[in-house]
Formats: structure tokens, C-alpha cells, sequence
């Protein structure tokens, strides 16, 4: 046998090198998500010694006629009654295949059979009650209805406000919908895996009275289904029929892990919302795209030209959406990035920043190692951010690296106030879901005024499952639910 010669040595150890540092990468992957898992948390207490700090603010914990904190238990606040249009939707999870028309079938968990699942359109103002089954997906569902405001007990957090829904089992969701805009929903128990095998749909709460004119709308949801971009459950194009010269509304959904970039040509447009919230006064943008980050949605006006046709192209996935008829238009190779630090008009004095706090926090998202972290901790290892109802809030993030990380609070939304220092200019923005990219730093403005235990975590999916994420929790709110492995509520799993 031939002796290897020197630098047949080295490459072999090299090679040995390689494998052996690959094993480990992926051994701490695995690790990571899957086995470092707690036995039993109580997300409603964890750390709670360390965590508020708001002895030293001076600031009341509710207390009841004898002294004793008044406790309220997440799943027995619920929606008031009303006499508001009741409007019923039934979403049943189940083990499915789907026929991808790229030819390819994709073995997935889908609600109602379809991926995405059914489009849950609703008024603003109504009463809505979602009936929802599991049919057969062992680990149990929830549904999360992302960016709405509702009650702790219907935010569809496993181990949070209730128990994932087992097979067999039933979970009634009651909520008003109370702000008009384009949201979605997904399942919280596994979110990084249920999310990406299928479960999760669009859901539009349409206005009462509608702040723009259009002719047509359309919505867009992008998601990954097991690493294949789909827009609206399609490998292919969507195309938005609409006549020369008629105005159109897209609604925008990113459901992907990833930022995604848009972009519009054919066609000037304004962003008149972003995820859900009406922008004031929205500039035209006349060769403009935008970043979107994971869970943000935003809502685009534009008008069909005479001739041609409009193309809202999505970079990450490949995919587009044409409008209108005719020859494609001119795509330009040189477009401006949009921010909306000084988009639109300011509202009104009334509407000014507020300067003072009554509790001031700092979350820095990283990533250190293998580990994503919240201020240097992961998973129930971060303290909660407590608070009490009326407190105002002000949230400073700070993405020091490991990617995007775009920021999403349960249960509110958010005023941003500056990016990188520099207060915002133009129209209010309100977000449930604020994309940061590394080095950028905003402050946010929470109005503590939804009693429950809420979720705080990055909607990269995976980043959420090996860390990202922590609690936003009210004085005095508990829950008789448990995240960890003996319970099998895992939310971000
Ligand atoms: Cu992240």
C-alpha cells in the first residue's frame, strides 16, 4: 500500500477536523432545541425575585383588603360579553399531504386540510369564536392570533393560557376584534416546527369605515413549508386581477423565519399600514423597497396603470404577485430602501412622545455561541419584564448580532419612539412585530394596559426555540399552567 504522503496526512486531518467540529456544531444544535428543555416552569413566576425590580420604582403591586397580592389567574381573563356580530370559524389540525404544484407532494400538518390554512375575514367590531380540534398531531396545538389584542386566556400559548390541545381534544377561542388591519395566525406549542410544517393562516379584521379608497384588495402570505417558499400555498406566481387604472390594496404577510425584501414596480405605492396599523398620511414611494421581518405585515396602495402591469416581488422567496394586464414593467436595478423613521405626517400634539416612564427596560438579542440570548440569557433563564396595568413602558432593543431578530409582544402593541437614537419624524408608527437588524437600537413605548402573561420573543422561529424569548408578565397574574417537558407544553420548541 502506498504510504500518504505529508500533505496527504494534513488533509486527512483536516478532514477529521471537519467532521469532528461539524458533529459538534450539530450535537449543540440538537442539544439546544430539543434536549435542554426544563421539566416545569411557571412562566407566570420564574425568577420572580430578581426580575421586576419595581420596589425600587416605588410603584403599588395591587393589593386586596387584607394585603395579600391580588392574584388573577391568565385563563380566567376572558372576553366581557357583548352584543357584537358573532362570527364562528372552525380550524381542525391535522396530519396531512399536500400536492405542491412544482409536481412535488409535501407531508404536512395543515388546518382544515389547507396550507395555508383557511382566510379568517372578519369586521372590526365583531364578536369572534374559533372552534378549534386536533385531530391527530400528537404533540398538541394552540392557536396564536398574532397582533391581536385580546384576553390572557385566548392568546393560544402552550403553557401559558392553556394546555396544548391534544388529539382528540377541542379549544373554544373567544375574542372582539377590535383594531381593523391584516394579521395572522399560527399554532404556539412546537411554533418553530408546527409553524414550518403548516399551521398557520391569514386573518384580516376588515375597517368599519375605511381610512383609504381602493378598487380591489388582495393579501400575499410568504411562508416556508419545510423550507419551500410558498406565496399564498403556491411555488408560483399570484396574480391580483384588476383593471387599468383601478387602486388596489395588498396586504403583505411575512409567516417565513426570514426578512424578506420586497419590491414594487410598475407602479409608485404608499405603505398605508404596517402590521395592522394605519400609517398617517403615507408619502408616495416611487421606486422604493422594504424589508419585512418575520410575523411583520405590511399594507400597500397603489394604483394600476393604463398600460402595463404592476409586479410586488418578494427577493427572499423568488416569488411575485402581478396586477393588472399588459407587458411586465422596467424592474429597477437601482431602488431606495424604505424606513419608516420619516415616512408620513405626524398626527396631532396629543399624539407627541411621551418623555417620562414609569419603567424603563433594555432587552439586548444575541447570540452567543450556539445560544440565543435576552440580555446574555436564554429560554426561562431571562427574567421577566414585570409590570402593572396602567404603568407606561419604555423597551430599548438592541440587536448585537446573530442575524435579524425581529421583536414581537403578545397581547399589545407598541409605539415606536427612535431608531439609533433618532425619534421617529413622521406618522406614528404602532407594531406588534419590530424587525432590528445587527447594531440597531430602538426604544419603544408599551402601554401596560392588558392584564395577562405575555410572550416576548424573536419571530425567527428558530432563534425563539434555542432562546429568544421571555415574558412579559403583569403584577399579580398567574396561570395553573406549566411549560417544560412533563407537561408537554413547549410554546417555542
Ligand atoms: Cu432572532
Amino acid at each position: 500500500m502506498r504510504k500518504l504522503s505529508r500533505k496527504g496526512k494534513v488533509s486527512l486531518n483536516v478532514l477529521a477536523f471537519i467532521i469532528l467540529f461539524g458533529a459538534v456544531i450539530i450535537g449543540t444544535y440538537f442539544w439546544q432545541i430539543r434536549m435542554q428543555k426544563p421539566l416545569e416552569v411557571d412562566m407566570g413566576v420564574m425568577h420572580h425575585g430578581e426580575a421586576g425590580s419595581n420596589h425600587a420604582h416605588g410603584v403599588a403591586i395591587p393589593v386586596t383588603n387584607n394585603g395579600a397580592l391580588a392574584m388573577r389567574a391568565c385563563n380566567e381573563i376572558i372576553a366581557e360579553a357583548s352584543e357584537a356580530p358573532l362570527r364562528e370559524f372552525r380550524l381542525t389540525a391535522a396530519q396531512t399531504v399536500k400536492e405542491l404544484d412544482n409536481g412535488k407532494s409535501a407531508k404536512v400538518w395543515a388546518f382544515n386540510g389547507l396550507v395555508p390554512g383557511p382566510e379568517l375575514r372578519v369586521t372590526e367590531g365583531d364578536r369572534v369564536r374559533i372552534v378549534l380540534n386536533n385531530k391527530d398531531i400528537n404533540e398538541g396545538v394552540t392557536v396564536h392570533w398574532h397582533g391581536i389584542v385580546l384576553p390572557c386566556s385566548q392568546d393560544g400559548v402552550a403553557g401559558v393560557s392553556q394546555n396544548a390541545v391534544k388529539p382528540g381534544e377541542q379549544f373554544t377561542y373567544e375574542f372582539e376584534a377590535g383594531y381593523p388591519g391584516t394579521y395572522w395566525y399560527h399554532s404556539h406549542q412546537a411554533s418553530s416546527e408546527q409553524v414550518k410544517k403548516g399551521l398557520l393562516g391569514k386573518l384580516i379584521v376588515e375597517p368599519k369605515n375605511d381610512a383609504f379608497d381602493y378598487d380591489e384588495e388582495d393579501s400575499l402570505l410568504i411562508q416556508q413549508l419545510n423550507g419551500t417558499y410558498l406565496m399564498n400555498g403556491s411555488t408560483k406566481d399570484w396574480n391580483i386581477e384588476a383593471a387599468p387604472g383601478s387602486t388596489v390594496r395588498v396586504r403583505v404577510i411575512n409567516a417565513a423565519n426570514e426578512t424578506d425584501t420586497v419590491s414594487v414596480n410598475g407602479a409608485a405605492y404608499r405603505i398605508i399600514a404596517m402590521d395592522g396599523h394605519d400609517l398617517n398620511e403615507p408619502g408616495l414611494l416611487d421606486n422604493y423597497e422594504f424589508q419585512m421581518g418575520a410575523g411583520q405585515r405590511y399594507d400597500l396602495l397603489l394604483q394600476i396603470p393604463q398600460q402595463g402591469k404592476v409586479i410586488v416581488a418578494s427577493k427572499k422567496s423568488g416569488l411575485k404577485a402581478t396586477l393588472g394586464t399588459g407587458s411586465d414593467p422596467v424592474i429597477s436595478s437601482d431602488p431606495s430602501l424604505f424606513s419608516f423613521v420619516d415616512y408620513g405626517k405626524p398626527v396631532s400634539d396629543k399624539s407627541k412622545a411621551r418623555l417620562s416612564f414609569d419603567r424603563n427596560y433594555s432587552v439586548t438579542l444575541d447570540q452567543n455561541l450556539f445560544v440565543n440570548t435576552i440580555n446574555g440569557k436564554s429560554f426561562h433563564e431571562i427574567p421577566p419584564m414585570m409590570v402593572e396595568e396602567g404603568d407606561h413602558v419604555k423597551i430599548t432593543i438592541t440587536n448585537a448580532g446573530g442575524g435579524d431578530h425581529p421583536f414581537h409582544l403578545h397581547g399589545h402593541v407598541f409605539r415606536v419612539l427612535s431608531r439609533n437614537g433618532q425619534p421617529l419624524s413622521g406618522s406614528p408608527v404602532y407594531l406588534d412585530t419590530l424587525l432590528t437588524q445587527k447594531g440597531e437600537a430602538f426604544e419603544v413605548h408599551v402601554i401596560a394596559d392588558n392584564p395577562g402573561l405575555w410572550m416576548m420573543h424573536c419571530h425567527d422561529l428558530m432563534h425563539a426555540s434555542m432562546g429568544m424569548s421571555m415574558m412579559f408578565n403583569y403584577e399579580g397574574v398567574t396561570t395553573p399552567y406549566r411549560v417544560g417537558t412533563k407537561s408537554g407544553n413547549l410554546p417555542d420548541l
